[in-house]
């Protein structure tokens, strides 16, 4: 007969009387240094990605190029590294934006697991052993605190379409350098520990300090508990990627806005963001009436849309990639290049950047700047066509900005104004 631990005869009264700070308390045979390490490594190859591409998707907006762009008030240093994004290739942003929202997706099982692993130290006491053991527990606070701020203000956003109008970048830039400071000190607190048991197990005579004193019995191996993780993380994938792919898998990616359903037939029929009739833009607004104005040193020009299309046409076909993570395919776009109509408006050789506002009266946005390079790209058009017919109304007819490379925010539809130069 296996000997029974004296803790396991514990009358149940008793037991109950047990709070989380006692180890005994905690009771899952699946907790251990090894389920933990398995886990913790998983994250820092995602997170790690997670972080990169986030920062990327940051520089990708040019967000110092002008606060309708960016508004995070004082970033300073913490803006050290942005650069001018390229315009090539032409699906960049669909790829780093597509992973950044798909890996956070797909670690939500792997996170949730890992924080689960080692909730019984959260409530272990003494709180602090010594000051080292406290400046490690406040890192958690940031590491912690710092990851679930932004799964849920990231997962938020892309389900809930921009549940914080305007504030959305603000809160996930801050709130990912402070996560940043909690993640670096755990690794390397953490991560040589982690490589070593996965490596060599626990060394013999040593106590699995995760693992529960006083188990229940198992109805799930450890290897059990971590397949299963992953089944979730799968699920999340097949359910979520395919967002930024047309047909069948677009069609399973039910669990995402953009996804689930085909765009279905004809020139116009792919993923719109924004509808018109959402921001309050009229038959009349677009029709007749509407002009384009062109202003740069060589003066203030207006054209209707008949004599943008009596201009030099040219074609492009890219995607429009969206910063919640989905994407279409390359669409065909045709219209006139913006470096002419930078000629046009006083800059034949080189153009600058350009500053571009939409007939859309409120809302974000509406605004954008473009960079130099992005103008200077053949590729990057006031489109007016795409697929071979008009732009839809829900597409920014009678005018919209496309460049390669760019995230969706800056392709602006409904176009009013482009100022060369002045941003
Ligand atoms: N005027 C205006 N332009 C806009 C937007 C907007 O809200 N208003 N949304 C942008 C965003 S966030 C994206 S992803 C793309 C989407 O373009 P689509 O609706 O043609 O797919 O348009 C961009 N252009
Ligand atoms: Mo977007």
């Amino acid at each position: 007969m296996p000997e029974r631990r004296p803790t396991r005869s514990l009358p149940g009264a008793l037991r109950s009387l047990r709070t989380p700070a006692d180890p005994g308390f905690w009771r899952s045979p699946v907790r251990g240094a090894r389920f933990t390490a398995v886990l913790g490594i998983v994250l820092l190859a995602g997170l790690t990605l997670l972080f990169v591409t986030g920062l990327l998707s940051y520089a990708a907006y040019n967000p110092d190029l002008n606060p309708v762009n960016d508004k995070t008030p004082g970033k300073g240093l913490l803006g050290f590294y942005l650069f001018s994004w390229p315009t090539g290739p032409h699906w960049l942003y669909r790829l780093t934006q597509g992973l950044h929202v798909t890996i956070g997706i797909v670690l939500v099982p792997v996170l949730l697991a890992k924080l689960w692993s080692v909730i019984p130290r959260l409530f272990a006491l003494p709180p602090a052993r010594s000051v080292g053991h406290a400046l490690e527990r406040l890192s958690l606070l940031l590491l912690i605190g710092g990851a679930l701020f932004q799964f849920i203000t990231g997962l938020l956003n892309i389900q809930l379409d921009y549940l914080f109008p305007g504030s959305f970048y603000t809160l996930h830039f801050y709130g990912a350098w402070v996560f940043l400071a909690g993640f670096v000190t755990h690794t390397v607190l953490k991560a040589p520990q982690a490589v070593r048991v996965l490596r060599n197990g626990i060394p013999r005579g040593e106590p699995d300090t995760l693992a529960a004193p006083d188990p229940l019995p198992a109805t799930l191996s450890r290897r059990g508990a971590l397949a299963m993780v992953g089944a979730g993380s799968l699920l999340l994938l097949i359910t979520s990627a395919g967002r930024s792919f047309d047909g069948p898998l677009r069609r399973i990616a039910l669990l995402t806005p953009r996804g689930g359903t085909d765009p279905g037939p004809g020139p116009n029929a792919f993923q719109v963001n924004k509808t018109a009739a959402a921001v309050r833009i009229t038959p009349a607004d677009t029709g007749e009436r509407w002009r384009l104005t062109v202003r740069g040193p060589a003066g203030e020009f207006r054209f209707s849309r008949a004599e943008l299309l009596a201009m030099e046409q040219h074609s492009a076909a890219l995607p429009i990639a969206c910063v919640e993570g989905w994407s279409t395919s390359d669409q065909q776009w045709r219209g006139v290049r913006l470096s002419d109509l930078a000629a046009l408006a006083g800059f034949p050789d080189r153009p600058p950047g350009v500053f571009v506002e939409s007939l859309q009266r409120g809302g974000s946005f509406r605004k954008t700047a473009l960079r130099d390079n992005q103008v200077r790209d053949g590729r990057s058009l006031l489109a007016l066509e795409v697929n071979g017919a008009p732009l839809s109304p829900d597409h920014g007819y009678p005018a919209r900005i496309i460049v390669p490379a760019a995230p969706g925010v800056l392709n602006t539809k409904w176009v009013e104004t482009l100022t060369f130069g002045e941003l």
